[in-house]
């Protein structure tokens, strides 16, 4: 009797311990982590640094005024997704059809999206990934919105203010959401319109186990002339990685996470690796034989000018994002930190809101018992993300985009390495920085979004930004 209780006693505490409130905030979540930056204690929302003065998270929107250069309407379904070739899949849709309409932008534009949710039960919202907007157009439930309810609706205001390749999907019950299809592809074209000849998006996306580009099963064709170059907008939409590789041919990595490579090289025989949420624009030159070049998207293919086109397997050599392209001006000193944190990712036994398992750890600390990451307006924060739990995770910081300075110690040389979804496999560290210009509450998070349900989720929170919404309760707000 008395060794029973010796054992169980403990991990009745583990597991009461464990469970998550079914109401609560983030900003009660775990504990503060000012990154050594000690003047600054962010309670509740309240500064002591800052005067006490406070601004909501609801008020942290776009432009209120203002007629909108982009004006458009998505209603979200919960239903059948149809396939290129007719096949179903049961899903989710965004004006009728998976992925969907393809959301096109000029560099500057205010764009205006509305949000309704025609039949989504458990409640939708749309997250802008890659674009950095202000905090409460960011469509996180629970974090910066209310999820919207079945018959509801919200309306986002914005301005893109970066051209690049960015996509949409919801941030409501995500990991079931966003693999259902409720999601499309974001495209901000540059001011110059100067570019390619041919300008495509290629979303890879697998709906129940079958993969697609732009939901067809059988890849993408794409007319182009002899003799021009296109341009292939790759979006990586699930939880691993894309392999992306040209047989046969050279191409150029134009963009990655939306922020243009500084002068890329041409690439031979490499495969670009796409972290999960992550993009690269590849840039491909038409054969002048009237044949194709293919863009291979893992199993599938991206044939752009005729119909045949030379095929090869996985080069297997990785490009190495470290050290393509050249140097050039980041806008800041990544070396003079204002604060910096750790974000070590582990795995252990335990419990999480009451579900023994293998969890996921951050800095040791098991879900809701996680880091916020404390910053101020101004700040440049270096970050290191080290990855010991077994797995890969492709790491999303929302609002800002990170400098890559270097991995297991080899520092960056090539061009400035902007992401906003990084690849940490098992066994490696990753130095980053950023600059904190972006003021309000920012999830950070794995984009593999079981792991994120799973618990791996951090924030980054403003000093004297505070936070009025709340997970659970009668707001149904899960935003993994
Ligand atoms: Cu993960």
């Amino acid at each position: 009797m008395v060794a029973a209780l010796v054992v169980l006693a403990p991990l009745v505490w583990f597991w009461w311990s464990s469970l998550v409130p079914s109401n609560a905030s983030v900003m009660d979540m775990g504990y503060q982590d000012s990154g050594g930056a000690a003047s600054v204690v962010h309670e509740h929302g309240r500064s002591r640094d800052d005067g006490g003065r406070t601004v909501s998270v609801a008020d942290l929107t776009g432009p209120v005024d203002g007629s909108p250069d982009v004006d458009v309407t998505l209603t979200v379904d919960r239903g059948d997704v149809v396939l290129a070739d007719g096949r179903t899949v049961p899903g989710y849709t965004v004006n009728g059809v998976s992925p969907g309409p393809t959301i096109e932008a000029q560099v500057g534009d205010l764009v205006q999206v509305t949000l309704v949710n025609r039949s989504v039960v458990d409640g939708a919202t749309l997250h802008w990934h890659g674009v950095d907007v202000p905090n409460a157009e960011d469509g996180v439930a629970g974090v910066t919105q209310d999820a919207v309810p079945e018959g509801g609706r919200h309306v986002y205001r914005f301005v893109v203010p970066d051209a690049g390749t960015y996509w949409y999907h919801s941030h409501q019950v995500s990991h079931a959401q966003v693999r259902g299809g409720l999601f499309g592809a974001l495209v901000v074209r540059p001011a110059d319109p100067a570019g390619s000849d041919v300008d495509v998006v290629a979303a890879a996306h697998t709906y129940g186990a079958t993969p697609t580009v732009n939901g067809d099963p059988g890849g993408l064709r794409v007319p182009a002339d002899p003799g021009t170059t296109a341009r292939v907008r790759v979006v990586n939409t699930g939880s691993g990685v894309l392999r992306v590789w040209v047989p046969g041919a050279d191409y150029r990595v134009l963009a990655v996470d939306g922020r243009e490579v500084h002068e890329p090289d041409a690439v031979h025989d490499r495969t670009v690796v796409v972290a999960g949420g992550g993009r690269a624009d590849v840039e491909v030159a038409v054969p002048d034989d009237g044949s194709a070049v293919r863009v291979r998207l893992g199993s599938l293919s991206v044939l752009v000018g005729g119909d045949d086109a030379t095929d090869g397997a996985d080069p297997r050599e990785r490009l190495d994002l470290l050290s393509y392209g050249t140097p050039a001006d980041v806008g800041f000193d990544p070396r003079a930190a204002d604060r910096s944190f750790t974000y070590a990712i582990g795995r252990r036994p335990g419990f999480v809101d009451g579900l023994p398992g293998l969890q996921w750890t951050i800095n040791g600390h098991t879900y809701p018992d996680v880091p916020m990451f404390v910053v101020r307006e101004g700040d440049v924060v270096a970050m290191t993300i080290r990855n010991s739990s077994g797995q890969p995770h492709p790491m999303h910081l929302h609002g800002h985009h990170l400098l890559v300075l270097s991995r297991d110690g080899l520092r960056s040389t090539g061009s400035p390495w902007w992401v906003d979804s990084l690849e940490v496999e098992n066994g490696q560290t990753y130095q980053v920085a950023f600059v904190a210009d972006n003021p309000g509450v920012w999830m950070d998070h794995c984009h593999n979004l079981p792991h994120a349900q799973q618990g791996l989720i951090a924030h980054v929170a403003y000093t004297g930004v505070v936070e009025p919404f709340r997970l659970g309760g009668e707001t149904g707000n899960e935003p993994e």
